[in-house]
């Protein structure tokens, strides 16, 4: 009680995010601090029982799938409380006993609560109580579940197109309610169904599909084990996925050489404690990236691009009996080799080392890894996705590892490192504006429905839609669409310009304050809470980076009588706004699960006999053409070569590229705490990390106080400016040009057209930004 309240206390007091303690940055990751934290973290937020339930079941075969990453659980026999920090902060974060109640909203009106920073609203706990906003009203108020879906169902029914309403999806949504919500959606009559994909691995789905013919990686744990190297593109796992780091001791115990290609040297690539491991407990932990290759933002088609020459060179020189080129699986299994070839040929490597910012002995040093290496995979996150030319980049990523053919054989491929829990798995329950005919097809059997053909919009088109007016009601399954899209003042406008919004949520973020004409909160119940129906306890499916598909079992006191699971309130909406006639039985799929699991088993490729499947001890692997058999279902039939101009982003004169990153102390817009312990930022998040050179040749010092320009093309020759202010100096180890500040307070400065060309994802790590000195 005391120890709650003393906390209550702590969130309550104004947040100064400026109070900054920078100090050394951290060499490695995890430790006993990581145990220690996340211990310190959960007892704050649920109470010593409550933790100890939760950390027992966390990713154990009989318990509950962790609601942060999408890193898969090990195989086999799972160590209890399979230990990572930002696992249990992420369930602390939602099994949480602080509660956001009706009397909350009584006290706290809108314009309040609109002036607190995403950290308080995050702070606050989990919703209990569906809520509404009235038009015109400054506070949301009780309504009763009925009277939501049947304020929903009007305001749909009243659109003159469905075309008109925007079903958002984050990735956290089980596979059971994400198929529903699909059909509802497409029962409804459009494809409008944008996902936080779309922000994040859109890319490496669009470059894959047409290299290999399937959107997602071609590895499993045991490949990453048994490979014997391992390069890490744009991604920070010792953050973000942090179960991976043991994989990757795992793999270098076997021998494997890895290499990370990253601006910053973060502490989870460079070394790596376990905590459970004596050499964890004390020393330095394991080195992680044998080569560190610095790259600068956007360089990495062109480094992919110089590596694939150095490559073709080194096949030249070793004559006749070359081993450099897979000849027989470039030509069983391969498109387009000539024309990247010649393209190839002709890369300057000049030009590469410079966009890249390596030097021409790493380049080789890499290259010549490449060709020792007998099992190679390439992993990548947000670093390579988050770009202009991202999809052209991944393209010749995969080049490499075609070359080399090191797709569908054990300990190599592809590995795109996905974001979050269940975000793969909603794509392919059928989340997507542009689900292919086939899975439309097998729906409409199934159902009895017509599913429309016409493509829905994505992330950013629906934001346009809303700007315009073209689209009216916004309905976010889960996820902070106004805190997570780009261009925020530009996504706020166009949320309050529809008629009505609806956020099915766990717990309060800044998507509820910034509302439609009307407004609804609906609470669900989230990974770790018990479902219980009419036929009993129910279980939810998930699938994680690596195609694999299984059950996870909530267990905890949910946070009231009133919350609903998401699947009771996707079919009961489907009820109000259909009626009793409609030939899909929605009412029956609330009572027991394994029915709706029987539609997927009909209507999914790969989950025949889900029920069956779902419950063996590991679940189920989905099936991936390439990684099984080396099939491509390509344009070509074969796997293709990409061949693009070769792209790379400048700095202009006086000026920084920025991206926008994650902290230690984050799960995307819910900010869990001000440190990110790891780069030696403490108390608070308004920090620009920039090279101690730019910093001196901007006249500025550690400290100084900047605002955030981001200076874009407005399309008449001019330049539009955006934003964000007041922000901390922090001179830092990243390349000279390049900058880093915190996601979500520097959106705003994303524009909306700046978006990845093909895949239309946001640019969030490229944005050419200008630093004015303020006094703030
Ligand atoms: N604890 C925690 N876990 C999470 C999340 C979280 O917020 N918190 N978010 C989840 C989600 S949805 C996702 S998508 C993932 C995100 O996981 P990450 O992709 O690891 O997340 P970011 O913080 O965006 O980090 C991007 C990395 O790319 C690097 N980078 C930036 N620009 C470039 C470039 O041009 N080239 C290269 N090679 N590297 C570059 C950055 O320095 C940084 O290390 O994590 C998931 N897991
Ligand atoms: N500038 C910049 N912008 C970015 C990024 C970046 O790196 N830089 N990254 C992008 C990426 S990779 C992503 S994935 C997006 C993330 O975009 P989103 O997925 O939209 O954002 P989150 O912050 O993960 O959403 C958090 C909210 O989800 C709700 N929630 C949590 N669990 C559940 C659940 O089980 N069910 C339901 N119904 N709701 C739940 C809670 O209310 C919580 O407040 O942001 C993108 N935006
Ligand atoms: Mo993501």
């Amino acid at each position: 009680m005391s120890s709650r309240r003393r906390h209550d206390q702590d969130i309550n007091a104004p947040v100064d995010e400026h109070a900054v303690i920078t100090s050394e940055r951290k060499h490695e990751a995890a430790g006993v601090k990581a145990v220690m934290v996340s211990l310190q973290r959960s007892v704050q937020q649920m109470g010593p029982a409550r933790t100890l339930a939760a950390w027992t079941r966390l990713n154990q075969r009989h318990g509950f799938d962790c609601p942060g990453c999408a890193w898969p659980e090990e195989q086999g026999g799972r160590k209890f409380a399979e230990f990572c920090e930002n696992g249990a902060k992420a369930v602390a974060e939602e099994a949480t006993k602080r509660v956001v109640t009706p009397g909350f909203f009584a006290r706290h009106s809108i314009s309040e609560l609109c002036e607190q920073p995403e950290y308080w609203l995050s702070q606050q706990g989990r919703l209990t109580h569906p809520m509404v906003l009235q038009p015109g009203s400054d506070h949301y108020q009780p309504i009763s579940w009925d009277a939501a879906y049947q304020l929903i169902a009007d305001e749909l029914r009243n659109l003159a197109d469905p075309d008109e309403a925007v079903f958002y999806t984050s990735g956290r949504t089980s596979n059971e309610a994400a198929f529903l919500y699909q059909l509802l959606v497409r029962s409804f009559g459009t494809n409008n169904l944008p996902d936080c994909s779309n922000m994040c691995h859109e890319s490496s789905g669009a470059a894959l599909i047409e290299s290999i013919g399937i959107g997602k990686g071609s590895v499993t744990v045991d490949d990453l084990v048994h490979a014997d190297l391992i390069l890490i593109a744009g991604q920070n796992p010792g953050t973000n996925h942090p179960r991976m780091l043991s994989v990757l001791e795992k793999a270098k115990a076997n021998g494997a050489t890895v290499i990370a290609v990253n601006p910053l040297p973060e502490a989870g690539l460079m070394r790596f404690k376990d905590p459970q491991k004596v050499h964890g407990v004390v020393g330095h932990g394991v080195a992680i990236a044998d080569e560190f290759v610095q790259i600068r933002i956007g360089g990495d088609m062109a480094l992919f691009a110089g590596l694939g020459r150095l490559l073709l060179e080194a096949h030249d020189q070793a004559g006749a009996a070359s081993t450099v080129l897979d000849r027989e699986f470039i030509d069983a299994h391969c498109a387009g080799f000539a024309a990247y070839e010649a393209q190839t040929r002709a890369v300057d490597l000049d030009t590469v080392c410079a966009a890249a910012g390596v030097s021409r002995e790493q380049l080789e040093r890499v290259a010549q890894l490449l060709i020792n290496s007998e099992r190679t995979v390439f992993c990548w996150a947000m670093g390579l996705t988050q770009q202009r030319h991202a999809v052209a980049t991944i393209g010749e990523a995969t080049n490499l590892l075609l070359m080399r053919g090191m797709i569908g054989k054990p300990g190599a491929g592809v590995c795109p490192v996905r974001g979050h829990s269940n975000v793969q798995g909603d794509r392919t329950m059928g989340i997507w504006e542009k689900m292919p005919e086939t899975f439309l097809a097998a729906l409409d059997a199934e159902f009895g429905i017509a599913s429309p053909r016409k493509h829905g919009m994505d992330t950013v088109d629906a934001i346009r839609a809303m700007r315009d007016g073209r689209a009216k009601v916004f309905l976010g399954m889960g996820g902070n669409f106004s805190s997570a899209t780009p261009d925020t003042e530009v996504t706020e406008a166009a949320l309050r310009n529809c008629s009505l919004t609806v956020q099915i949520s766990t717990k309060l973020n800044r998507s509820h304050l910034v509302h439609g004409r009307a407004a609804l909160i609906l609470p669900t119940l989230g990974r770790t809470d018990r479902d219980i129906q009419a036929s009993g306890k129910q279980l939810v499916s998930v699938e994680d980076s690596m195609s694999m598909v299984h059950l996870s079992r909530g267990s905890l006191h949910p946070p009231s009588d009133e919350v609903r699971s998401e699947v009771a309130i996707v079919c009961q909406l489907a009820h109000a706004l259909f009626g009793d006639g409609h030939q899909v039985p929605w009412l029956s799929f609330i009572d027991n699960y394994d029915r709706v699991r029987d539609a997927i088993a009909a209507v999914v490729p790969g989950c025949a006999d889900y029920n069956t499947r779902v419950r063996q001890s590991d679940g189920f692997q989905l099936p991936h053409p390439p990684r099984d058999s080396r099939e491509f279902h390509t344009s070509t039939g074969k796997a293709n070569f990409s061949v693009q101009p070769l792209e790379w982003v400048d700095v202009p004169p006086g000026r920084l590229v920025l991206q926008t990153l994650r902290s230690h102390d984050q799960y995307n817009t819910t900010i869990y705490g001000l440190d990110d312990r790891y780069r030696g930022v403490k108390g608070g998040r308004r920090v620009v990390f920039v090279n101690p050179e730019d910093v001196a040749a901007l006249g500025l010092r550690d400290g100084s106080r900047v605002d955030l320009i981001s200076e874009f093309p407005d399309g008449q020759g001019g330049i539009q400016e955006r934003r964000a202010k007041d922000f901390r100096v922090v001179p830092y180890a990243t390349p000279v040009g390049n900058a880093a500040a915190y996601y979500p307070e520097t959106n705003p400065l994303v524009p909306l057209d700046h978006t990845a060309v093909k895949s239309n994802t946001p640019v969030s790590k490229a944005v050419v930004v200008r630093l004015e000195a303020c006094h703030g």
